[in-house]
Formats: C-alpha cells, structure tokens, sequence
C-alpha cells in the first residue's frame, strides 16, 4: 500500500546534475507496491550558484535533457507500472530583486541600514550567494538568468510532450510563482511576506503552502486520473485511526 508513504528526496542544493547521484535511493517494490507519484522539482539549482560569473555555471537544455531522460530511465526500471511521473518547471526569480531590493533584511531593521540590494551584494562577494543570477542588482543578469531557466522549463515541457515510458505517465507544470502572488495578494497580502526573510531568497512556509495547494488543485483539474479513485475504506481508515488532517 502507499497509504502514508511519503519519500522526499531533497536537499538544499538538489539540481538535476546530483539528482542521478541520490535517486539511487529510491526503494520502490515493482511488483508489490501500488503505482506512485513522482514529483520532480529541482527548481532554481540548475540556474543558480554563487559563482563570481554564475552564467557558465548553469544547466543547459542539452545537459538538462540528457539528465533528466537519465533520471526517468532509472524511474522506469525502479516504478511500478501506472505510476505517474510530474516535472515541475522553473521558476522566475525576478520576483526576489522586484520585492525586496529597497527593503530592510533583518540585520538593517533597527538602524534601518542594511537592504536586501546590499545584503545580496555582500553574498555576492563572499562568493556566498544562493543564486547570484537573480540576487543581483545587474538587470542583464537577472534577465539572462530568466531566460535560461525558461528554456530549462521549456525543455522539461518538450519531454513531457514527447518522450513515453512503458511504467509510468509523464506530465509537466509550470512553476507558476505569479499565480501565488496573486492568491496572496487576493487574501490581502504583500508579495515580499512569501519570502524567507533572513535569506532573501527561499519561498516561506506560507508559500509553501500556497505552492502545494496549487499544485494538487491543479492536479485533481487537469489530470485526476493522476489521483484515482477515492479508497473505498476512507471510512474505515478514520475509524481506526482519527482525523488525520489529511494525511
Ligand atoms: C502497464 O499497464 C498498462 C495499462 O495501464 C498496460 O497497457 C501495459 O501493458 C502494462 N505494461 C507492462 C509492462 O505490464
Ligand atoms: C552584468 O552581467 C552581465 C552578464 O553576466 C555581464 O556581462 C556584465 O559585465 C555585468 N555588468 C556589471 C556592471 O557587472
Ligand atoms: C528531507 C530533506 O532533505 N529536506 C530538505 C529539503 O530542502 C530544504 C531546503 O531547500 C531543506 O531545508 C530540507 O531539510
């Protein structure tokens, strides 16, 4: 049964060029296991470093490709058949620069003297940055930047679209960060409050939330066959075991 099976395969840092190295540890039964869904959002790693000139240091659609169809093949030999398969794209980190350029990081809220500007500009020279590409008060950086991860998602799209495996279904979502920032501004908010504030950079718990409830919303929409039938001993199940909040 998959009831309760979760497996994150994550960490900071996680790109599709080490993704090959720690995938390995999927432990999966072919035969006995129920299908699975996999998520694969390696987000900003194949844009972002903190390379003095970050642009020669990241990802190309080539190499993305000939990764991911790496990754994939290793998923088909591993899945039980029927799983499904979602590649998350990119997203567009000008939102970071955009909404907190001008603001106070934390160390600057009392003397009000560092902004983020200056806090990634410190990053930056440290050689420290989580993603130069976009922490970056260079506006052509930060357009080339987008740009190369358009094309990443562009080519994570074009194998969605073309490329088959016999034990799961391949599917792609776009990193629509644009669509939270509106959901969030609906509820009265600031764009800036979905950042991590001490990094300037990774989305909040807030925005986390926002970003799965989007995502299995937008699964249940587009491809509810992704989710299956309801397990007719949901009852049951809450009889044993409680409310569980969902999980
Ligand atoms: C996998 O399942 C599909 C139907 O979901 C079936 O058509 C196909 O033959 C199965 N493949 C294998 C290798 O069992
Ligand atoms: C801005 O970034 C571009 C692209 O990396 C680079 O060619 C240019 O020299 C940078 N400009 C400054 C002022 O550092
Ligand atoms: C289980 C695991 O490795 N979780 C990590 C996922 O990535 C975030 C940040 O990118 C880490 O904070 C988690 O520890």
């Amino acid at each position: 049964t998959n009831f309760n099976c979760f497996l994150n395969f994550n960490y900071s840092g996680a790109s599709s060029r080490n993704l090959k190295k720690f995938i390995e540890s999927l432990s999966r039964n072919k035969m006995l296991d129920y299908p699975a869904i996999v998520i694969y959002a390696m987000i900003g790693n194949d844009v972002c470093s903190g390379k003095s000139d970050p642009v020669p240091a990241m990802t190309t659609p080539e190499k993305l490709y000939s990764n991911v169809m790496q990754t994939l093949k290793h998923l088909n030999s591993h899945l039980p058949n029927g799983s499904h398969v979602i590649l998350y794209g990119l997203p567009d980190g000008t939102f970071l620069w955009d909404n907190l350029h001008n603001r106070y990081h934390p160390l600057g809220q009392l003397n009000k003297d560092v902004t983020y500007a200056q806090l990634y500009s410190f990053l930056n020279c440290l050689q420290v940055s989580p993603c130069h590409g976009w922490m970056s008060s260079n506006k052509t950086l930060r357009t080339l930047t987008s740009e190369r991860a358009e094309q990443l998602s562009n080519t994570l799209k074009k194998i969605a679209a073309s490329e088959k495996f016999t034990n799961f279904n391949l599917f792609y979502m776009d990193f629509a960060f644009h669509e939270i920032i509106q959901e969030w501004q609906k509820r009265g908010g600031q764009p800036w409050q979905l950042i991590e504030p001490v990094d300037g950079f990774h989305p909040n718990e807030v925005a986390l939330l926002l970003l799965a409830d989007h995502f299995w919303k937008k699964v249940q929409l587009q491809w509810p066959q992704i989710l299956g039938k309801e397990n007719p001993f949901n009852p049951q199940i809450k009889q044993v075991f409680g409310d569980q909040g969902g999980h």
